[in-house]
């Protein structure tokens, strides 16, 4: 798709040629929700992106929170609402076909110094191809707005929420899928325990090949029912004895376990992060690195620039300093 610089100059060409071109340039941001009805304002408690264009590199930072998404102290403001809580989020008008999702990153102190790096990412919604229509067509239908509710059960505190509209219109090229994506601060109130798995690392989680993401028969026999958006299936969350602490702390765990699957699938995550995330160089520990938390014995001083900040008792993290 042109740039938006081109794009403009086409569009003073011509008002016709830019009619035509009003589907490419239906660039999209996630600019505001309602909390059980109530919003905070127009793109408050949002970590707004430095513009509306796509990220296409499933592999960078970029993918967790948009561009600079994961610059800590935020300065966004941190929403308060409760488990169970119905959350709607409203976008800027698309007509990029795909599906939108929703994941969960938490519980931390201060979501506001939490970076969304790493595997405590929990995917708590999600809306594909439904009787014909796309998400963003679904959404279009009602003021752009998709609405869901938050899992009950949640341990209390901060996490990110995290939005994403995958736009597919050029999956049919290999890292051609536009991935739109904003990240609310929320504070949430809950009554305790429980553990939603599987978890998703980000970045790590998407490949640029996988067949949700790179998709060569988008326009030729695709068959759009059957698509699933990437990140794994939404999120089984059983409140109980598998700790409420969603961070990749393997310590974290330290109640009885119950049930073997989630707890397999947290295992594999977790030793995927420890080997995708660099925790130690002569200097400290790397950027977004491990530095601390309950049950840790590794190096907990990080690298020239960066500092240890606590995200919950079980995880500490380097983040810029
Ligand atoms: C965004 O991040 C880049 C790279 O870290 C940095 O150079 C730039 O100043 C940041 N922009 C803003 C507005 O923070
Ligand atoms: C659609 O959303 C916008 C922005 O929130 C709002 O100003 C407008 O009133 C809404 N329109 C309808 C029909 O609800
Ligand atoms: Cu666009």
């Amino acid at each position: 798709m042109p740039s938006q610089k081109s794009q403009t100059k086409i569009m003073l060409r011509t008002t016709v040629i830019a009619s035509l071109l009003s589907v490419a340039t239906a660039h999209q941001n996630f600019h505001q929700f309602w909390v059980d009805g109530v919003s905070p304002g127009y793109q408050v408690g949002i970590r707004m992106p430095l513009s509306n264009s796509p990220v296409t590199d499933v592999s960078s930072n970029d993918i967790v929170c948009n561009v600079n998404g994961t610059k800590v102290p935020s300065g966004v403001a941190t929403v308060a609402t409760k488990e169970g809580s119905e959350i709607k989020v409203q976008w800027d008008q698309s007509t990029h076909p795909g599906p939108i999702t929703h994941m969960l990153y938490g519980p931390v102190d201060d979501a506001s110094q939490a970076t969304g790096i790493g595997a405590g990412w929990t995917k708590i919604d999600e809306q594909d191809y439904v009787d014909g229509k796309w998400a963003n067509e679904i959404m279009s239908a009602v003021n752009m707005t998709h609405t869901f509710t938050l899992p009950n059960g949640l341990a209390s505190g901060e996490y990110l929420l995290r939005s994403e509209m995958l736009a597919l219109h050029a999956a049919q090229t290999l890292g051609g899928a536009q991935f739109y994506i904003g990240c609310a601060q929320l504070k949430i109130t809950g009554t305790g325990s429980t553990n939603c798995s599987p978890k998703i690392t980000l970045p790590g989680a998407y490949k640029a090949s996988d067949s949700n993401i790179y998709i060569p028969n988008f326009y030729n026999g695709f068959n759009a029912q059957s698509y699933k958006a990437p990140g794994g299936a939404v999120a089984t969350c059983a409140a109980g004895s598998g700790g409420s602490n969603p961070q990749p702390a393997p310590t974290s765990t330290a109640g009885p376990i119950s049930t073997a699957a989630p707890q397999t699938t947290l295992t594999t995550k977790v030793s995927t992060t420890a080997s995708s995330v660099p925790t130690s160089s002569p200097g400290g520990v790397a950027l977004y690195g491990q530095c601390g938390g309950t049950g840790y014995s590794g190096e907990t001083s990080c690298v020239s620039g960066a500092k240890c900040a606590k995200q919950n008792d079980y995880y500490s993290q380097c983040v810029p300093a």
